[in-house]
């Protein structure tokens, strides 16, 4: 029988260094033998990418946060059906750049929608699926959208004013603090090779037990 592969999230605001620290848990993930598949939310499908157009493009009419919601997770409905799960159950292992903690921490803090919505739309869309790991990058806002806009423009959530990015940060290290089997903070502040250290320590500490398993 095929032992099911273990899912991987990586999760912080703008500018942390998912993108930089996604390739070390990448290379960690190879250099252990594991089969993994490496994709993002919202996106990962085509379908689910031109979702993503969808919420992240500047549109002439404002955005409503619950339509934003809704996007967002009709993206993850068909990400998780078409992609994640069907690898999952062929022993892969899935490395997803965000997913729902980005929806407590975006549209739950940042949009002051609240938990009971996503929470409702988790169980619909995920039914008892979450993450195996969760690794959360953690940095002052204003220096992580510094770090963004040094990339070029700006997308619409990305404009957004600092205290929404102050809000989703807050609600980052509530998730963190109040899972901490699942989740794993990292100071991302550090220089670029202190923060991969502290991220390789983390991967051995908590993926050890599952790489021994198989
Ligand atoms: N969103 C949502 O609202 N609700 C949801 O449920 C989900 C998502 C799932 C897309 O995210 C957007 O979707 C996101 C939330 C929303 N908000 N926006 N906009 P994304 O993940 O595709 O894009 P992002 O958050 O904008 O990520 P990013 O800006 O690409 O940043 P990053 O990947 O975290 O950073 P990076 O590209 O690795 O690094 C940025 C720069 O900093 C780069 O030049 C690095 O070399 C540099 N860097 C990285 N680490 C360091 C350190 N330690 N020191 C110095 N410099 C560093």
């Amino acid at each position: 029988m095929i032992r099911p592969g273990k899912f991987i999230t990586l999760e912080g605001g703008e500018g942390v260094g998912k993108s930089t620290n996604l390739a070390v848990i990448e290379s960690y993930l190879a250099e252990n033998d594991v089969e993994y598949i490496v994709t993002r939310e919202p996106g990962g499908t085509h379908l689910a990418e031109k979702i993503r157009d969808l919420i992240l493009d500047n549109h002439d009419e404002p955005m409503d946060a619950a339509t934003e919601l809704l996007l967002v997770f009709a993206a993850r409905a068909q990400h998780l059906n078409t992609k994640i799960r069907p690898a999952i159950a062929k022993g892969k292992w899935v490395l997803c750049d965000r997913f729902t903690d980005a929806t407590y921490a975006y549209q739950g803090a940042g949009r002051e929608l609240g938990e009971r919505f996503i929470s409702a739309l988790e169980d619909l869309v995920q039914g008892e699926l979450r993450p195996d790991l969760t690794v959360i990058l953690d940095l002052e806002p204003a220096t992580g959208l510094n770090r963004a806009s040094q990339r070029g423009a700006l997308d619409r959530i990305e404009q957004e004013q600092i205290d929404f990015f102050h809000r989703v940060r807050s609600c980052y290290l509530e998730i963190a603090a109040a899972n901490p089997q699942r989740c794993a903070l990292i100071d991302a502040s550090k220089p670029l090779l202190a923060v991969r250290d502290q991220l390789l320590e983390t991967l051995e500490q908590r993926l050890r037990i599952f790489l021994d398993e198989r």
